[in-house]
This record gives structure tokens, C-alpha cells and sequence, in this order.
């Protein structure tokens, strides 16, 4: 595949492309890595330095590869964390581009908006964008809980603030997380991979457990690995490339590889005592997972 990825980088670390770019390429991908932030280092060390692009720079490079006339060679446009309105209109604006020029194309869509406990971590304004305006235009999008409860809910922001939890959907049982699934399929995406359900949404799974729970035209799938302790950055990222490296292979054999390349990356992080996942001494792990955790079909 030829990959269009637009997201932030870091010169230390693996976050957003400097997180993307490496699998991809490790598992045979052409990457375009577009930038929209260049950091020293990832937000998670709370100190960080270097510019966020202006959207006229973003622009200006998606117009160059535009100009040689290669745009619609892309197979796929991937996107992370965006940061602010001018990048998500351009996203929008590239994705209908590229769509126009091979219909074929896909767009993978890691909608970063929060998390449990942290709560919103984007601009007020950004979760309505990325609900109503860039998940229709999605294949594909890799949400955790969080997001799911937004994306699935009709919640509306007050004035200059973030929509309100307690209009969020459902996401406390099984069939509250697939009924909240159909929700945000029902907007556009036809492919959602919720990566962090646990016990507190599904009874099933273990409290020592976390799970991918994957929907598509083909049916509802489950994996659990055990939960590793790790503060870390930029796995989320890694979660939706490798979702989209893997998914011609068909969902559940793409949720088998992500599972197992994602828990050899975050065991060898633990075992490396790192603030930074592992990618390069994972990187066999990429290209051939060797824990094999199974897919069950729900
Ligand atoms: O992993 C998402 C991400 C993207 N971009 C920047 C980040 C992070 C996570 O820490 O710091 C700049």
C-alpha cells in the first residue's frame, strides 16, 4: 500500500508518524508521512518544544505531492491526533481529494479526542468536527472507550466548552458497547476497532485483561491480551496503523496481528523500563507476531 499519513512528529520518541511511519514501513508500506506538529518529544513528558505547522504549510505539502501528479496513487489516508480545525478541514478537504482520484482509496481514522479520566484532551469545538464532519468520511476509525461514548451519542458542547459526559452513550455492557458500535457505523465507518474495552464494559473479560473489540459488514469480533502496567505514548497510533497495514486480510486475522505485534511492543517497553515504546527492538514482533491471541466471534 501507498499511505498517506498525516499526523504530528517528534524527534524523540514514537508518537503520531514518528510512531505510524516505522510498522508500515517494517511491514512493506510506502509511507507519505505529512507533518502538523514537529516536536522535540511527545506531550506525555510534560515539557516540549518546535512549532505546530500552520495549516498553510500542511496545505502547501499535500499541494506539492498534488502537483506531481501522484496524489491518486495513494491507497489509504491515515490520521491521528489533529490538533485544530484548520488541519481537520484540510484532512477532510485531502480525503476527497484522493477519494476522487482512485475511488478505492480508504481512509483510516484514529479519532484522538480523550480518554477515561483525563477526559477531552483536543480544542473545545474538535469533538463536534471529528463527530459530524470527519466520521462520515471515514472507513475506518480505532476509537477507545471514550471516544466511542462520544461518537455514539448525540452529547452537544456548551458554547466555548466540552460536550457533557452525562449525555454520552451507554458503553457499560456488552451489548451497550455493539449497540454504541452500530451508532457510529450507522454515521459513516464501516470498520470500528474499539481498542480499550475492559471489564468495566464487558463482564467477560478479565480485570487483569484489556481487549480489542472489532465490527464490521462480516460480524462483531473480541481479543483480550493481559494488561500490561506501562505509561506510554503513541500506542494508539501504532494500534491504527497496524489496523489498516493488516485489514486486507479481513478483520478478525488483522485483530489477531495487531494484538499480538501491540503486546510485544508494550512487553518489551515494560522489560526496557522506557518512556517510549519499543518499535525497533519490536520490530521482528511487527513483521511476524509470535503470541498468537485469539479472536473469538461474537
Ligand atoms: O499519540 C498521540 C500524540 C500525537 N501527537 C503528539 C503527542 C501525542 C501523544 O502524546 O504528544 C504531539
Amino acid at each position: 500500500m501507498r499511505i498517506l499519513s498525516i499526523q504530528s512528529s517528534v524527534a524523540y520518541g514514537h508518537v503520531g508518524n514518528s510512531a505510524a511511519a516505522f510498522p508500515l514501513q517494517r511491514l512493506g508500506h510506502e509511507v507519505w508521512p505529512v507533518l502538523t506538529v514537529h516536536f522535540s518529544n511527545h506531550t506525555g513528558y510534560g515539557q516540549w518544544q518546535g512549532p505546530v505547522l500552520d495549516p498553510a504549510d500542511v496545505r502547501a505539502v499535500l499541494a506539492g505531492i498534488e502537483d506531481l501528479g501522484v496524489l491518486g496513487t495513494a491507497d489509504a489516508v491515515l490520521t491521528g491526533y489533529q490538533g485544530s480545525p484548520g488541519v481537520a478541514a484540510i484532512v477532510l478537504d485531502t480525503v476527497a481529494k484522493v477519494r476522487q482520484l482512485n475511488p478505492r482509496a480508504v481512509y483510516c481514522c484514529d479519532p484522538v479526542l480523550g480518554d477515561i479520566g483525563t477526559g477531552f484532551f483536543v480544542l473545545p469545538g474538535l469533538p463536534a468536527l471529528m463527530r459530524d464532519e470527519v466520521l462520515p468520511q471515514a472507513d475506518m476509525v480505532t476509537p477507545n472507550v471514550f471516544e466511542l461514548a462520544y461518537l455514539a451519542s448525540d452529547a452537544v458542547a456548551p458554547e466555548g466548552g466540552q460536550p457533557p459526559l452525562d449525555q454520552f452513550a451507554d458503553v457499560s455492557s456488552l451489548e451497550a458497547v455493539q449497540a454504541a458500535v452500530e451508532r457510529v457505523r450507522a454515521r459513516g465507518p464501516r470498520t470500528v476497532l474499539v481498542t480499550s474495552v475492559e471489564h468495566s464494559n464487558i463482564d467477560g473479560i478479565a480485570p487483569d485483561h484489556i481487549g480489542m473489540l472489532g465490527v464490521d459488514d462480516t460480524g462483531s469480533y473480541l481479543v483480550t491480551t493481559p494488561r500490561l502496567d506501562a505509561d506510554v505514548n503513541g500506542l494508539g497510533d501504532v494500534t491504527a496503523a497496524l489496523l489498516l497495514a493488516h485489514l486486507s486480510a479481513g478483520l478478525p486475522a488483522a485483530m489477531e496481528k495487531v494484538a499480538g505485534s501491540v503486546f510485544a511492543i508494550l512487553k518489551a517497553t515494560v522489560d526496557a523500563g522506557s518512556r517510549e515504546i519499543q518499535l525497533i527492538t519490536a520490530q521482528d514482533e511487527i513483521a511476524q507476531p509470535t503470541m498468537h491471541f485469539r479472536v473469538e466471534r461474537l
